[in-house]
């Protein structure tokens, strides 16, 4: 569970943890629909639209602090966006209706929909760029690792901290040219390296579940799928620092607008998210972490996870939704 003293005022209401089920599992359904159809701008779409259309029916006062986008590229749940009834709490969001859009539209494990929601001000408020980001599970002694170091710095000092040597350790990265140099070096001090894809938040989570074999993430993803899966991280408990990749003067100004004065700033776990943050994940394809939405006649199948930062509680909700109902899922 996370060292952190959350005040009074981070706290959200602990009856919206259950609400963001909803939330996710609509989304997860709508773009199951069009799983393996080839098609990942309409796959993510319908995500959009679903989580959208849920997320207005609940009782927060509700902006969007990392979404689809800035308000001239997203039309809908762009940053900034306010959603709910307006009559709750403040809250910030972030959400990647549809993490993994390729993963989906190619039917590849891995992909879901995903959210988090905390206390107004609590959640890192970033335009929609690239974020460096080292990540590993609970256990170890803080700093262990830190962004700043090298590669071969952080690999021996994190086997050490094991109890094992380098070339024991798995390090998770995504399987992107930019990463060549990162790969080639991990490798020449024998490390293991998992490649993925995509879906770096489940990556990021992934090194805190140590059936996973995953010991280190390391590299560049998304920022907003940074705060996600740092949200996941501060519940159960592991070690995280993200730096945005502010390349262009163009985002440097992004960033000012949003209030980020440091551009070359890194961010510790608890400043990616900072109060008490609840995430939710369903699973659109079937991945290691959760099975994908099932379509089985009248039923509807979903698998999701919850995680709370306050309480380090995780759930796992598995659902039946049937579409005879009046109230049928979308
Ligand atoms: C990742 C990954 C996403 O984007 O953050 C990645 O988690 C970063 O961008 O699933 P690039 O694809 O440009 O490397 C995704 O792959 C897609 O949103």
């Amino acid at each position: 569970m996370t060292d952190l003293i959350v005040t009074e005022d981070k706290i959200i209401e602990r009856i919206l943890t259950m609400e963001l089920v909803r939330v996710t599992e609509r989304a997860a359904v709508a773009s199951a629909r069009l799983r393996g159809h080839g098609n990942e701008k309409a796959a993510d779409q319908a995500a959009v639209d679903a989580m959208r259309r849920e997320l207005n029916r609940l009782p927060i006062d509700g902006t969007i602090v990392i979404g689809e986008g800035e308000r001239d590229e997203a039309p809908m749940l762009f940053i900034g966006e306010k959603v709910g009834t307006t009559k709750g709490p403040k809250v910030d969001i972030a959400v990647d209706p549809l993490e993994g859009t390729t993963l989906c539209a190619k039917d590849m494990p891995g992909s879901i929909a995903v959210m988090a929601m905390a206390q107004a001000g609590t959640l890192l408020y970033a335009p929609d760029v690239y974020m460096d980001k080292i990540a590993i599970g609970p256990g170890y002694p803080k700093g262990v690792v830190d962004l700043d170091n090298t590669p071969e710095e952080n690999i021996a000092a994190l086997a050490k901290a094991k109890g094992c040597k380098p070339n024991e350790i798995t390090a998770l990265v995504m399987d992107r040219p930019r990463h060549a140099e990162l790969i080639s070096r991990l490798r020449a001090i024998g490390c293991s390296i998992r490649l993925i894809t995509d879906g770096d938040v489940v990556g990021v989570i992934q090194c805190a579940e140590p059936s996973t074999g995953i010991d280190i993430y390391l590299g560049i993803g998304g920022a907003p799928e940074g705060v996600l899966a740092a949200g996941a991280l501060r519940c159960v408990g592991g070690q995280m620092q993200g730096r945005l990749i502010l390349d262009t003067p163009e985002k440097v100004a992004r960033a000012a607008t949003m209030g980020i004065k440091d551009p070359k700033k890194k961010y510790e776990l608890n400043e990616l998210a900072s109060g008490d943050v609840v995430v939710a994940a369903t699973g659109v394809t079937d991945g290691s972490l959760l099975s994908g939405v099932k379509f089985r006649g009248d039923v509807i199948e979903t698998e999701t996870i919850v995680y709370r930062s306050l309480t380090g509680t995780v759930r796992r909700i598995a659902g039946e939704h049937r579409e005879l109902s009046k109230f049928h899922i979308d």
